[in-house]
């Protein structure tokens, strides 16, 4: 038989009834020869080794055909030998199995299939790929050889915010089972009983019961569940806590939990020392992990997770030299949140002395909670190898369903770094999310993807097909030019592409946990293809000298700013990144920044005094510093502000900045954080009820200038009173009220 490589093939068409094109295996298996003939398996097959083999393997298999009628014994039908090392039943090609964990061979030949694993998760993975390569009853003749690069991959639940839920943990569990991800860490920071204040207790029986059938749920799926503790808060370095903690894993242990790891990030105090925490992780390793046979090896998240912290201190070093050697550590990287280098891989490992084991905080949200994290996983290095990874797992975001994007892809990423395309990866995720709606689901994720400036500034490509043209056009608005038309078509077609696209997200039934999570920001997005139509028609009216179509376009832009408004203010009500926030990188920009020119440009031409802030708010702002001129006034939870700005601030002598309010408001205190400055030098006054401006005193509270306010106000003002020319940081500028 003759065999073609399968990389090489790319889309041509072959002969017979497949394409290489639709040929997908995921993850993309390290080597696979695929011949252009197919098979036809047309009655259920026989299975040969079922008695020994991996038992979900041979389940898998089973499902596969348990709609396909039974052989009638006349025609011979597909015989699927399987088993795993030392198995009778693949005894025959054992040389061809590679020595690798979770490692297979597959073989598609005439009307055999071999389904051979290094181990019985080795055969479950073959189950799996043989799934995948089944379409409309045909199968292509193939060879496969396939093993991943780290020897640990899928999901760390390690965020801050609501866990997820059971049912979408048992939904992720499959999930993982069908990508070749075998690992799932629950470390979830709002469950008190993974961290402080209960982390000794035991689980009450219902949340026991629960987690059992999860430990179910993962066993049945091929997946190791760990579970992991947080104790370093408040733990007390005595014998007391030690017990404790074992008698915790102890409970889980006989709940089915099989791996456990211990986690020490985000922590203050007496917990950070790393000489402690290494005894103490050596005695669970050798009186709890390594007293039972069947516990898998230790796992643990330093307190210097992060490179930028590390290299202070020798933190990780002391970690590397004391630990048990067979003990995994975790790490994020050089930056919390940031991609991984050969540099970063190759300076860990050297302080940890093991191949590291990477928490990879993507697409975690927990940091900016109004957003939605949908791009590709790029960016990460694609040389890695078994020496240099034990494990790669993401941290993913709040949004179960949603996440599947991103850990697709590094489920991908994980097996086979080297042949690894994000782009494409990433396309088929969202076809795997949403098949008949994945063109829509693709203009969205592609206009979702960037965590912004704020905390971490790592910055993710968003919009980047449009950012040319939005870029121009912008440009040439700048200038007082009129946008060339090439750009305003093409500016109109995507508005459009994105109305079109959200209605058919938001009418999609297909994927329902994910429309769950996703519509409201699925909304937002629809209004902001409307604003940018609307913006651009109006833009066309201003440049046509219409100005009855003009006025009634901007009414149309504000109604939508307006209504986009009132579902920020509405939706995702969180403490901390409350709202809902989309196209931020390139989008929502060009939308302030046209409406603003345009709107003053007619101003100044027809004399008329329109609002030029594109962001609605009932509250005005008003200054005589430059650089903040057109910034909004923003509601945030209990808070009414102005946006931190990034750059520093010069603020002259006598400059103030002034909120109006929209309707008289009872306030509580204003907070104000302008870097490094002394209360005195500042004039704080708040507009009272009777309509006079009234000076209060500002004090400092760490660091804050606040100002006790607690009576109705319409107004707040602030004066640089000092007499010189000062230069700050604008980094808070709230008034708290009470709703
Ligand atoms: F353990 C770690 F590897 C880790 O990443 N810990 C947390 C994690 O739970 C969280 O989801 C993630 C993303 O926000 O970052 C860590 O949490 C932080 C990191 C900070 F730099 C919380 C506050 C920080 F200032």
């Amino acid at each position: 038989m003759k065999y073609f490589n399968y990389l090489l093939l790319g889309a041509v068409l072959l002969s017979g009834n497949m394409t290489a094109a639709e040929v997908s295996v995921y993850p993309q298996p390290r080597s696979m020869q695929l011949s252009p003939e197919t098979v036809s398996v047309t009655c259920r097959p026989e299975i040969v080794g079922q008695d020994e083999a991996s038992p979900i393997a041979v389940k898998n298999i089973e499902a596969l055909f348990a709609n396909t009628p039974e052989a009638t014994g006349k025609t011979a039908g597909l015989r699927i030998i399987i088993g795993e090392r030392g198995d009778k039943s693949v005894k025959k090609y054992a040389r061809n199995i590679p020595r690798k964990a979770d490692g297979y061979y597959l073989k598609i030949s005439g009307n055999t299939a071999v389904i051979a694993g290094n181990d019985e998760r080795g055969t479950f993975y073959g189950a799996k790929t043989l799934g995948q390569l089944l379409q409309d009853g045909q199968l292509p003749e193939v060879e496969i050889t396939d093993y991943p690069v780290a020897l640990y991959r899928g999901v760390v639940e390690g965020f801050y915010g609501t866990p997820w839920s059971m049912k979408a943990r048992e939904e992720q569990m499959k999930f993982y089972g069908d990508y070749k991800m075998n690992t799932y860490i629950y470390a979830p920071k709002d469950d008190p009983y993974h961290r402080s204040p209960n982390w000794r207790d035991p689980y009450p029986a219902e949340k026991a019961a629960e987690l059992k059938s999860l430990v179910d749920a993962a066993n049945a799926n091929g997946v190791d569940f760990v579970w992991a503790i947080h104790p370093g808060q408040d733990i007390k370095w005595n014998d007391e806590d030690r017990d404790l903690l074992i008698r915790k894993f102890s409970q889980l242990y006989e709940l089915g939990v099989r791996s456990f790891a211990v986690f020490f990030d985000d922590i203050t105090g007496e917990g950070t020392d790393p000489v402690r925490q290494a005894k103490l992780l050596n005695y669970i390793d050798d009186n709890f992990i390594k007293s039972k046979p069947d516990i898998k090896p230790f796992l643990m998240c330093p307190t210097v997770y992060t490179g930028s912290w590390g290299k202070q201190n020798d933190y990780l070093k002391t970690m590397g030299d004391m630990l048990n050697p067979d003990i995994n550590i975790m790490y994020t990287g050089e930056e919390v949140i940031v991609s991984i280098t050969r540099e970063t891989i190759d300076w860990v490992n050297s302080q940890i002395k093991r191949p590291v084991y990477i928490w990879w905080n993507f697409p975690v949200t927990d940091y900016v909670r109004n957003r939605l994290l949908l791009g590709s996983a790029y960016g990460n290095d694609t040389t890695l190898t078994s020496e240099d990874i034990v494990g790669f797992l993401s941290n993913p975001m709040e949004h179960s369903e949603a996440s599947k994007i991103a850990i697709y892809s590094i489920a991908d990423y994980s097996w086979n770094p080297a042949t690894f395309n994000s782009e494409k990866s990433w396309k088929d995720a969202i076809a795997m999310l949403m098949p008949s709606d994945a063109d829509a689901l693709e203009c969205f994720a592609s206009n979702n993807s960037d965590p912004g400036t704020g905390w971490f500034n790592w910055r993710r490509d968003e919009s980047v097909e449009i950012k040319p043209y939005a870029d121009r056009y912008a440009d040439a608005v700048r200038k007082g030019e009129k946008p060339a038309a090439e750009d305003a078509a093409r500016l109109k077609c995507e508005f459009e592409k994105i109305v079109s696209s959200s209605d058919r997200l938001l009418a999609n039934t297909e994927n329902e946990a994910l429309m769950k999570e996703i519509g409201t920001w699925v909304r937002q997005f629809k209004l902001q293809g409307e604003t940018g139509r609307e913006l651009l028609a109006m833009a066309d009216a201003y440049y046509n000298a219409d100005t009855v179509r003009f006025v009634a376009e901007y009414k149309h832009v504000r109604a939508l700013q307006r209504q986009s408004f009132v579902l920020d203010q509405t939706n995702n009500q969180n403490e901390y990144h409350p709202g809902i926030l989309v196209g931020t990188r390139v989008i929502q920009p060009f939308i302030n920044e046209v409406f603003s020119s345009i709107t003053k440009s007619f101003n100044a031409k027809y004399g008329t005094s329109l609002e030029i802030m594109s962001e609605y708010s009932p509250h005005k702002f008003q200054t005589t510093i430059e650089q903040l001129k057109g910034a909004p006034v923003r509601i945030k939870g209990e808070n009414i502000q102005l946006p931190p700005q990034l750059e520093v601030i010069r603020w002259g002598a006598g400059q103030y900045v002034q909120v109006d309010l929209a309707e008289e408001t009872f306030v509580v205190k204003a907070q104000i954080n302008l870097g490094n400055t002394k209360p005195e030098i500042w004039k704080f006054e708040i507009l009272a009820d009777n309509g006079e401006w009234v000076v209060l005193p500002l004090t400092n509270e760490n660091g804050d200038l606040t100002a006790t306010i607690d009576r109705n106000i319409k107004g707040a003002r602030l004066t640089n009173a000092s007499g010189d020319n000062l230069e700050v940081f604008l980094r808070r500028w709230d008034l708290v009220f009470k709703k």
